[in-house]
């Protein structure tokens, strides 16, 4: 079977790396398997922090692969039922850094909004073109942009099916970091071996509170924030990192 992904642990770091390059990293059904297969094994890999979801140069993703689409008809993709796949890269645990460049575009920028933190190239495009293939966008495309963006840009994006620029995508509040686009793996690493040596229960509980942001009310969000701060000081990880601080040393975290 082809590999449609490619996989790798580097330190603390699993590492996966879209692997179509021919067809620009089009996510189709194998490679979302595998994908969903990879991210869940390095979920529960406990030696691993911290998840990094890369692209090739050219392109992060250009969309879901139109070829799986093109013939499909609605009872064929409610029984594909797509949509529980995409549910589980949202209950992901650990921070998923993308490095992104290129096209990112469809269902590979709804991708790369399933992830936590993201690098992009200064070469990299964003946009949801599902409207020139009429359709509109089908994992999270319209909720998570919007959210992202505000309104005005959205709408603009996904009714025009414009591309937004990496300084665009910057100003809109889309994405992290922009880099010069030899670093922009690079630098999502960096990013992920910082977070790497951070406590993974304070990293495991701000991303889900960060989470909640995005889908609750503010007052239920800070009453979510809330719990998971007491929780913290369960830990042993929180006396260690605060005895640290007033040590003047490194704090040494297990996870425990
Ligand atoms: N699907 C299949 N093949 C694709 C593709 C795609 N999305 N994008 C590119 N390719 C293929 C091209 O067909 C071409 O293949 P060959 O002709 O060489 O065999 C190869 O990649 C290189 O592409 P181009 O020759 O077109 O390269 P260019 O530099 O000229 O153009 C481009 C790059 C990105 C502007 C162009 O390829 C393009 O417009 N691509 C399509 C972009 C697009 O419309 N994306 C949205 C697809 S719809 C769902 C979840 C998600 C979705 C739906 C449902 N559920 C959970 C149910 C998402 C839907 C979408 O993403």
């Amino acid at each position: 079977m082809a590999e449609e992904i490619l996989i790798e642990t580097q330190d603390r770091v699993g590492v996966i790396t879209l692997n179509r390059p021919k067809q620009l990293n089009a996510l189709n059904l194998e490679l979302m398997k595998q994908l969903v297969a990879a991210l869940e094994a390095f979920d529960t890999d406990d030696n691993l922090r911290v998840i990094v979801l890369a692209g090739g140069e050219r392109a992060f993703a250009a969309g879901a692969d139109i070829n799986d689409m093109a013939d499909s008809n609605v009872v064929e993709q409610v029984k594909r039922n797509q949509f529980a796949r995409w549910e589980r890269i949202r209950r992901i645990s650990k921070p998923i850094v993308a490095a992104v460049s290129g096209h990112c575009l469809g269902g590979g920028c709804e991708l790369m909004m399933h992830c936590d933190i993201i690098i992009a190239s200064e070469t990299a495009q964003f946009g949801q073109p599902e409207i020139n293939l009429g359709v509109m966008p089908g994992a999270g495309g319209t909720q998570r942009l919007t959210r992202a963006t505000g309104k005005a840009t959205a709408m603009d994006v996904i009714l025009t099916g414009r591309t937004l620029s990496a300084a665009e995508a910057l100003a809109a509040g889309l994405v992290s970091r922009v880099v010069p686009k030899e670093h922009f793996f690079s630098e999502a690493m960096k990013v992920a071996r910082t977070i790497a040596q951070k406590a993974p229960l304070a990293v495991r509980f701000a991303k889900e509170s960060v989470l909640k942001a995005h889908e609750t009310a503010l007052s239920e969000g800070l009453e979510y924030e809330r719990k998971l701060f007491y929780l913290l000081f369960a830990t042993q990880d929180q006396r260690e990192g605060m005895k640290a601080f007033i040590e003047k040393r490194k704090p040494n975290f297990t996870g425990e």
